[in-house]
């Protein structure tokens, strides 16, 4: 059942003992919706804690400032930014079971009893503010810093095609509320560990082309990722955006080999391409200009796959 932003107020105002669900490979917009809302939760003297499947990288550890480890048992699932229970790993079933999800992506699959969706805003943290807001939550230098980190990240920092004027609004009133842009921005953006580079070397390396050059793929195998110390699944999922910053290129592919006969392609594009709807001819989904999809056969053979589904996209509109 689709619900308003009122509604999802009063449901958060009349239950208690909260799990709120982040999903795997953890991005700065999940985990700023989750502990944002934890930390609100928490402050209206309820119980809450939100988890992840996956390892949480450090460099996100300041959004759980306001947080305090509760133990107790949950009886209230809320799901954040995650479009389908496929994305939560071995956190699945309890997804299934998901009271209410708080959600920006086109493709939910409407898994959660009540299901608060705005599929045209650029990061669920912007749903969340208005969420918190109408809650009547205070928005807090620490509440404001989680809700900054995803809208900033889900827009490349404002650079996506994504971000509209209200994207700008909402995070000028998170400035307000004491947002410390800069170290984020530089945490978020700039920052990389020394395995980061040595990642990068290594995925520039291997580049391949495809479909006369409208088409890049970089690889991150098993082996590559075990030759190099000090990198995390974060690090190895920024690798999809490098594709796409090359000159002519509408689609940017990044294969990720998750274990042998595994495979997680990354898509982005420009403009001229919707890279949701490869996705979903394979069983993934995502945005258009960014979504995802898995393979279970040959490295080979996947490739061959999503550059096939790749070049017939090109050909449609018209670009090859
Ligand atoms: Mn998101």
């Amino acid at each position: 059942m689709k619900i308003e932003i009122n509604e999802a107020a009063e449901f958060l105002r009349s239950h208690d003992d909260y799990l709120i669900l982040m999903h795997a490979s953890p991005d700065g917009d999940t985990l700023g919706c989750g502990y944002a809302l934890c930390t609100a939760l928490q402050r209206m003297g309820k119980r809450a804690r939100a988890v992840c499947p996956d390892e949480i990288p450090h460099r996100f550890d300041y959004m759980r400032e306001g947080v305090s480890q509760q133990e107790f048992e949950h009886k209230t699932i809320v799901a954040v930014d995650v479009a389908d229970t496929k994305l939560l790993g071995d956190m699945k079933e309890t997804g299934d079971k998901a009271d209410l999800c708080i959600d920006h992506h086109v493709s939910n699959t409407e898994y959660a009893q009540r299901l608060l969706l705005r599929e045209h805003y650029a990061s669920a943290c912007e749903l969340m503010y208005e969420v918190l807001t109408a809650l009547g939550c205070e928005i807090d230098r620490v509440i404001a810093n989680c809700l900054y980190t995803g809208v900033a990240t889900d827009t490349g920092c404002f650079k996506f095609s994504n971000t509209k004027p209200q994207t700008h609004i909402v995070a000028a009133k998170l400035m307000e509320c004491g947002a410390e842009i800069a170290p984020i921005n530089y945490a978020m953006f700039e920052l990389k560990t020394q395995g980061r580079i040595r990642l990068e070397q290594e995925v520039l390396r291997n580049m391949r082309y495809f479909g006369d050059g409208h088409i890049a793929m970089v690889t991150v195998m098993l082996d590559t990722i075990a030759g190099i110390s000090d990198i995390d699944s974060d690090d190895v999922g920024a690798m999809a955006s490098i594709p796409r910053q090359i000159e002519g290129v509408d689609i940017g592919i990044s294969m990720k080999e998750k274990k042998p006969g595994l495979f997680k392609a990354s898509l982005r594009s420009s403009e001229r391409i919707d890279v949701s709807r490869i996705a979903q001819s394979f069983g993934g989904g995502g945005h258009a200009r960014a979504a995802g999809c898995s393979f279970t056969c040959s490295f080979d053979e996947a490739v061959e796959q999503i550059v096939n589904a790749s070049c017939d996209a090109l050909k449609q509109a018209g670009i090859i």
